[in-house]
């Protein structure tokens, strides 16, 4: 899995800052982004707590912001994930683990313990999107993004994932590939040997995979590829990356950028939960690809400068 020739000059031929993919990507992945910070704060754009965190970012390829979602908001989500595995909206859809291989279907309470994860918890429940939208998260993507942010998936997870390591950037794809973010907000304590999230610190900066389609995202045919979550663990072992695993308490957001380098931890005690919600975001005038793929929602406002979009795939 040879990554592609590294974009290493700071500048382009013709002395512009550059982005580190030939993707593009956000303000935050140009060369000059630490400048651009210097700049924000100094024109009075951004207070010190928001460039302490878009250092943070710029450097580290992710955030954690403590305490971002208020628990009476976090119970009524859990309250929405219920009704969901009731059945009660046939917007959700979850995918199961049957015989060895990935289903989607409706969600019902008999099929709920062969689940991997919930989907589209964001399009039946407000508080779901209250959670999602909590003013510490969403208003750090405001900065990112530079305009409103758009949700346009939400995973719901029960327990540790054991996910390998990858980078988003090989499965969701947008028509900007590297303009989005996703958040993982906490829905209990993750306490115990639940499989808690892993990350590599400022694995976002590791030289870019192209696949053999010429793009980020992965061809389906190589989804369980072994090969893939072990080049990325060598680059980033090459690099002396460290390997971090969060710990949150219930309301504890973290935010991560595209490319970071992440999974779930293999180690996982079966009967221990770790509630968890990812949401992936894009700025709104970014098309999901799924847009091109499967039925969808259209972009629906949730408030003023915040809007999601869903798609239906059952
Ligand atoms: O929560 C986890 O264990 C992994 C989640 C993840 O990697 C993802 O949703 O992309």
């Amino acid at each position: 899995m040879p990554a592609a020739p590294p974009q290493n000059a700071e500048r382009t031929p013709h002395g512009g800052p550059r982005f580190r993919s030939r993707f593009g990507g956000l303000w935050t992945d140009l060369s000059n982004a630490r400048q651009v910070l210097a700049g924000k704060l100094e024109l009075g754009r951004l207070d010190g707590g928001q460039a302490e965190l878009l250092n943070a970012w710029i450097e580290h390829g992710f955030v954690v912001i403590e305490d971002a979602v208020p628990h009476a908001v976090i119970d009524a989500v859990r309250s929405d994930i219920e009704s969901a595995w009731r059945g009660d909206d046939d917007r959700n859809c979850a995918e199961y683990l049957v015989d060895g291989r990935i289903d989607v279907g409706a969600c019902s309470p008999e099929r709920r313990s062969s689940q991997i994860k919930l989907l589209n918890m964001h399009a039946v429940s407000k508080a779901t999107r209250d959670a999602i939208f909590a003013p510490e998260v969403a208003g750090f993507l405001d900065l990112v993004f530079e305009r409103p942010p758009l949700a346009m998936s939400t995973l719901a997870f029960e327990r540790g994932t054991r996910q390998p390591l990858h980078q988003d950037t090989a499965f969701v794809g947008f028509s900007s590939p590297l303009e989005f973010a996703a958040s993982w907000i906490a829905l209990e304590d993750a306490v115990g040997v639940c499989g808690q999230l892993e990350y590599y610190v400022g694995s976002h900066r590791i030289d870019e995979i192209i696949f053999d389609n010429g793009e980020r995202c992965m061809p389906a045919e190589l989804h369980n590829e072994e090969a893939y979550p072990v080049y990325l663990q060598q680059q980033c072992q090459a690099l002396g990356l460290e390997r971090v695993q969060f710990a949150p308490r219930k309301g504890d957001a973290l935010i991560w950028s595209a490319d970071l380098v992440h999974g779930g931890s293999q180690r996982v005690d079966p009967g221990t939960t770790r509630r968890s919600l990812v949401t992936h975001y894009c700025p709104v005038d970014v098309d999901p690809s799924y847009f091109a793929q499967w039925k969808h929602s259209g972009r629906v406002r949730h408030a003023p400068g915040r809007y999601y979009a869903y798609y239906d795939r059952l």
